[in-house]
């Protein structure tokens, strides 16, 4: 039985996007089922899978996995020979504390600089926590670029979870236009040149639903 992803809106879900790109680029094949943030049956439709109401939800079976950084775990353990972690114990040990810190922090980056696949590339003024919220991140991607970026454009080399964790940071910091370092910006270039990266952002695109929310130049909605 193949695995089937439950995930958001594609212009909008950050989280879903996140496992769903990491089984892109590892070639894990799976079924998805995209379900609007605002539908009507959205919260009905979750909740069969999983008591928080919140997409994604990975289906294998009898086993359901939600909680984006759990779902990369899970595939992890699933499809060793794909990497999604590094084999080396220390720069495994990394890319789990990195991608922790993604899954439990940068709020203020995240309430600010909603995902927006469809919003033109427009600079957005920053206040003060979000701009630490970027600084941190940028020094992280260049830590890891540099310490263990050897083999390849991204954070570990090879495209993994961490990468996965962080593609919707790296189409926050394109879409409104942040200024980031030379060595994050090659990074993003690497990530945005993933054809999976197209793949989404192509199907997000051209979605029906516009959520207010989530739109920050609300009534205002631009669409590339
Ligand atoms: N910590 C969760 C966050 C999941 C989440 O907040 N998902 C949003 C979409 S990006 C959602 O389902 N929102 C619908 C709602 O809260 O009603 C994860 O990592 O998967």
């Amino acid at each position: 039985m193949p695995l089937t992803l439950i995930i958001g809106n594609k212009n909008y879900s950050s989280w879903s996007f996140r496992p769903w790109i990491a089984m892109k680029v590892a070639g894990i094949p799976f079924e998805e089922i995209l379900l609007s943030l605002e539908a009507p049956d959205f919260k009905a439709r979750v909740a069969l899978h999983s008591g928080t109401g919140k997409v994604p939800v990975l289906i294998d079976g009898a086993v359901k996995v939600w909680e984006s950084l759990s779902i990369l775990e899970y595939l992890a353990d699933k499809f060793p020979d794909k990497a999604l972690w590094p084999v080396d114990p220390a720069a495994r040990a990394h890319a789990r504390t990195v991608a922790s810190e993604m899954h439990a922090g940068f709020g203020p980056l995240r309430r600010h600089c909603p995902m927006n696949m469809w919003r033109p590339v427009i600079k957005r003024e920053l206040p003060d926590d979000v701009v630490q919220n970027v600084s941190r991140i940028d020094a992280l991607w260049t830590d890891c670029r540099t310490r263990f970026g050897q083999r390849g454009p991204f954070l570990f080399g090879g495209f993994g979870a961490a990468d996965a964790m962080y593609a919707p940071v790296v189409s926050r910091l394109h879409t409104y236009g942040i200024e980031v370092s030379a060595v994050a910006r090659a990074y993003m270039a690497a990530v945005m040149a993933l054809p999976a990266w197209e793949e989404w952002r192509a199907a997000g695109v051209v979605e029906p639903w516009v959520l207010p929310h989530d739109e920050v130049d609300w009534p205002v909605v631009r669409k590339a």
